[in-house]
């Protein structure tokens, strides 16, 4: 007999791949794991398409000079035969604009093949430094300081200049350029929009990191995501003697073991010495900066979101476990310095990119019911730049469309939150309980011992690289350790709504003088839940990952002014948890951790005072740590609960 979801997961599988190709990021081996299992599907499927864009549309390729001199590798793809004129779409990559030549082609060339059938004209840019573009690249180079003399460049500025370039050179344009990029393009695209040239009438930055020391790639809460920093430099930004169309970056790790492999290297400056040898200066630079200093601050995008007149739509992944703080603080900015600009917010159930690259009606075992990435690209994306750069009917947006999981149905709503939240507190009790009654009675406390040598793992996978499923990954394994402390509700009687960030304070001690502290909000399952038919875990009990942050303890009041923690003291610790909407169904109950490490996703905190980045094998040192409940000291997470 045929299963019919199973059949869609077949389906979904083939129909991805018309949107490969936009995001080259960590999880190279998922892709590559994909790309096989799909590469039947892609020379049955997609063969058709890529024909089509051979017949139907020019590619030329060009050295575009910016304002110091330095050329930047371009290609533009024309249709063949243009009757009025056309809107471009511009995507800027340092992770390759290839293939190269002017026989091999992109396929899609847009965001979608919608933009392809529509007729575009695309302009595609290795950025400075990058494959055959010229020049030095910088990993997220911090934008100019003003004044800025007139050979001076930045991003921002190359972005200026390609569009100028496009205006003056490629023929048959209509006057109205777009962008959009996932992540690192995503930041190219918010890039574009400082200073933004006039031309540049439509931009969709898509899971844009803002800040790398507060909450994207490299740190979240000033802690070390050292996973995802050794796969990503070691890949993307290795030195570079010349312009080339072949990616020098990659690692062999050698082991399936991350956890083994990170334990092994100690702390993270050794491993310049260890593996790079000097290739990869962005770590080393990183090693210098373990505060929120200027070198930090200089890459935050967010001061720079000012006088921006030209609509954005602005995307993110509620389980993007690389850049989600990213396009929501550039949403949250947007609105509050632009009155008056089209800023629209759209939230899908989505790993990092996955609304360009799969169907997104599952992550792992969790099931969505709706092709959620096929509706947001025939529904959103394409409506929103067909009306801003070729004057089509049919967008009307709504301030925010955002996918509430656990029910799995889009909302459209004229604010983010939504109106009608009410701050609930939940919070931490005796014996593993957590209650929206009350603090309970003072005095109460739990301990466990943290050991970095016995690091809590982030994922019971094992793996090298930082993956994605983790963000939904069922908590069982964490749970059954003495180290991570769980609470729980009993089952729900009815559906609880939650929409906006989630907030915890817990209040801790350690007998030590630093301590990494994680909190996760867990959505548990039924006994009885039927299984998914994406995956092999039975449902009944599962534990799925909602929300989770990791505050460095040193940086729990300052992150330019890191403090030791007292040991013994009590001390209020506050991680945002950042925004989820989400449904916990009746008979589920809603789960709390706590524990000091989340490994290799972020790197151990020796839990004294002392130099991480440098410390010795002696230095990771083991602390008893507490946490305190009742009405003294009310740990809690506090949730928006949605009343209506
Ligand atoms: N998350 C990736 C990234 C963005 C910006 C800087 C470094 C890495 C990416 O997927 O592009």
């Amino acid at each position: 007999m045929f299963d019919l979801r199973k059949m869609r997961v077949g389906i979904a599988l083939l129909l991805a791949v018309g949107a490969w190709g936009c995001v080259t990021d960590d999880g190279a081996e998922e892709r590559v794991e994909f790309a096989e299992r799909t590469r039947d599907a892609a020379n049955g499927g997609d063969v058709a398409h890529l024909e089509w864009l051979r017949a139907n549309y020019a590619k030329s390729e060009h050295t575009v000079p910016m304002r110091d001199g330095v050329a930047l590798h371009t290609i533009v793809y024309k249709p063949r035969e243009i009757t009025e004129p056309l809107p471009v779409m511009l995507f800027r990559t340092p992770y390759s604009v290839g293939p190269y030549g002017t026989g091999e082609y992109r396929n899609p060339l847009g965001p979608s093949a919608e933009f392809d059938r529509a007729g575009y004209i695309f302009v595609f840019q290795d950025v400075r430094g990058t494959f055959l573009s010229e020049g030095e690249f910088e990993v997220i180079r911090p934008l100019a300081l003003k004044p800025k003399g007139p050979a001076t460049t930045d991003e921002s500025t190359d972005n200026h200049d390609t569009i100028e370039w496009i205006l003056r050179n490629v023929e048959g344009h209509n006057g109205s350029v777009g962008q959009w990029g996932i992540s690192y393009p995503g930041w190219q695209t918010v890039m574009g929009m400082v200073d933004a040239h006039p031309a540049l009438a439509a931009s969709s930055p898509q899971a844009s990191p803002s800040d790398m020391f507060i909450g994207d790639d490299w740190h979240h809460n000033g802690a070390f995501r050292i996973m995802y920093a050794f796969s990503w430099l070691s890949r993307n930004a290795r030195r570079r003697d010349a312009p080339t169309d072949a990616r020098t970056g990659g690692f062999d790790y050698g082991t399936n073991s991350g956890y083994d492999f990170f334990l092994e290297a100690g702390a993270a400056s050794n491993i310049d010495a260890l593996y790079f040898h000097g290739d990869v200066p962005a770590w080393n630079d990183f090693m210098e900066h373990d505060t929120y200093d200027e070198y930090w601050q200089r890459q935050n995008a967010l001061p720079h979101l000012r006088d921006i007149r030209h609509p954005i739509l602005n995307v993110a992944g509620w389980f993007d476990t690389e850049d989600f703080y990213g396009p929501m603080s550039i949403y949250r900015t947007i609105e509050a310095e632009n009155p008056g600009t089209e800023n629209t917010l759209v939230a899908g159930p989505w790993l990092h990119g996955g609304w360009s690259r799969m169907l997104g009606d599952h992550l792992g075992c969790i099931e969505f019911t709706d092709q959620t990435s096929v509706t947001f690209q025939r529904e959103m994306q394409f409506p929103f730049f067909e009306h801003h750069l070729r004057g089509a009917e049919g967008w009307d947006p709504p301030e925010a469309f955002v996918f509430e999981t656990g029910s799995n149905v889009w909302r459209s709503h004229e604010s983010w939150p939504p109106e009608g939240v009410e701050q609930v507190p939940l919070y931490l009790g005796e014996n593993g309980t957590l209650s929206f009654a009350g603090a309970g009675r003072p005095g109460g406390s739990d301990s466990y011992t943290s050991d970095p040598n016995n690091p809590v793992r982030f994922s019971a996978e094992e793996r090298t690289t930082l993956g994605h499923l983790w963000k939904v990954e069922d908590q069982r394994f964490a749970s059954a350790r003495p180290d991570v402390l769980v609470y729980e509700t009993p089952p729900l009687n009815e559906d609880l709504t939650i929409a906006g960030p989630i907030l915890a304070d817990i209040f801790v001690s350690t007998t030590e003088t630093d301590s990494d502290w994680v909190v996760k909000v867990i959505d548990v399952y039924p006994d009885d839940a039927p299984d998914s038919p994406f995956c092999d875990v039975p449902m009944g009990g599962y534990q799925m990952h909602m929300a989770g942050e990791i505050m460095r303890g040193r940086f729990r009041n300052s992150f330019e002014n890191p403090e030791a923690m007292v040991p013994g003291e009590v001390t209020r610790i506050h991680i945002d948890l950042r925004d989820r909407y989400h449904t916990f169904r009746a008979g589920h109950r809603i789960m709390v951790h706590v524990q000091s490490s989340w490994f290799p996703a972020y790197d151990r905190n020796t839990q004294q005072y002392v130099d991480t980045y440098r410390a010795t094998p002696d230095q990771y040192i083991t602390a008893e740590q507490t946490v305190y409940r009742g009405a003294d000291h009310p740990s809690r997470v506090t949730l928006g609960v949605v009343r209506d």
